[in-house]
């Protein structure tokens, strides 16, 4: 392809390392799956507005790509060498944040995992994705009481039952165009499902960015509760299946900004007023190291003012160290918008 062109205007992290050095000392490797640097860097290529414009296709290229992709992680998580991985799995007991539910509307959890074996979804064959599917919908079919319930395979969907699941968040729709210039949209909807709880609180997205993206949730503040709803489900799961996991990089991930705990613990949060003090809000954020999104997540706007907001940090870091930075940063905003 030879030394790739991205936008001008594009400010992706990718562009700001991948040097002609860094290139032509990469463009003709390939990982044992055949995944190529050229492959990594399509979405970057593709979308200006990228922010870091590169997809690992297997957990290989975490190796085998570190010239271009240890300089992103380490901007985009703030980690300096020599950092490590920092599992911290456990059950966790906080303070209510919102308990009268005047700001919080709701608390979402969610963990990306994928099979130890098998090419991401970037990468990923027909044939593969769909034995992920079988093995993720096998390890799903005895699930502890509290979260028991059903998976469903979209290609056994109508269009009707596929739209309500949609518009009720359980289902999921295609890759964004990010998302679809990496090769994540390949053959959709084909060996993508889900699976949802009774109480639709616990849910698993098979076959999407990662092959399984594990979410807990709830109409509520309790963000430990969510948390801890997630442990079971993640217990259950990991004593099933393998996980692409290394000691430095933690939980491998289609995109290098999930790597570590793969974990965005957010909510969504009514903010009429630090809606109006836009300064003030992102300020609080970055102390607290939280990302602000819009109310639909990444890259949507915000809607009567109720915003999502989820921790930025998730490598170099423990997923209880992350609660507990989300839940006083929130306590933080809660407190700054009471007092505007
Ligand atoms: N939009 C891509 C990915 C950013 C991180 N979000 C993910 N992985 N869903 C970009 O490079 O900006």
């Amino acid at each position: 392809m030879g030394f790739p062109r991205f936008h001008p205007d594009s400010c992706a992290l990718v562009k700001r390392y991948l040097t002609p050095e860094v290139y032509e000392q990469l463009a003709c490797l390939k990982t044992r799956t055949g995944f190529t640097l050229d492959a990594a860097i399509q979405s970057g290529l593709c979308n200006p507005d990228s922010h870091i414009g590169i997809y690992a296709g297997d957990a290989e290229a975490y190796s085998l790509f570190a010239p271009i992709l240890d300089p992103i992680i380490h901007a985009y998580h703030a980690v300096e060498d020599p950092f490590e991985h920092r599992p911290g799995l456990d059950p966790i007991l906080l303070a209510p944040l919102d308990p009268d539910k005047n700001f919080i509307v709701s608390s979402r959890i969610r963990v990306a995992r994928n099979l130890k074996g098998f090419s991401f979804p970037c990468h990923i064959g027909s044939q593969d994705r769909g034995q992920v599917e079988f093995s993720v919908s096998q390890a799903l079919r005895k699930m502890p009481r509290e979260i028991d319930g059903k998976y469903l395979s979209f290609k056994d969907l109508g269009r009707s039952q596929m739209q309500d699941f949609l518009s009720q968040r359980l289902a999921f729709p295609k890759g964004d165009r990010f998302q679809d210039a990496a090769g994540i949209n390949r053959n959709f909807p084909d060996s993508r499902g889900f699976f949802s709880s009774r109480n639709e609180q616990f849910m698993v997205w098979v076959n999407e960015e990662d092959h399984l993206r594990i979410i807990s949730m709830e109409s509520s503040s309790d963000v430990c509760g969510v948390f801890n709803r997630l442990l079971l489900g993640l217990d259950h799961l990991g004593a099933q299946l393998r996980f692409a996991v290394d000691e430095k990089y933690g939980f491998l991930t289609s995109c290098p900004t999930n790597i570590g705990t793969a974990m965005r613990a957010g909510v969504h949060i009514c903010l009429r007023r630090l809606e109006k003090h836009q300064d003030l809000l992102n300020h609080l954020a970055n102390q607290h190291h939280l990302q602000i999104r819009g109310t639909g997540g990444e890259n949507t706007s915000v809607d009567r003012a109720i915003f999502d907001i989820s921790n930025k940090q998730r490598l170099g870091i423990s997923e209880n160290r992350i609660l507990r930075n989300l839940h006083t940063g929130l306590a933080a905003i809660i407190h700054a918008e009471k007092n505007l």
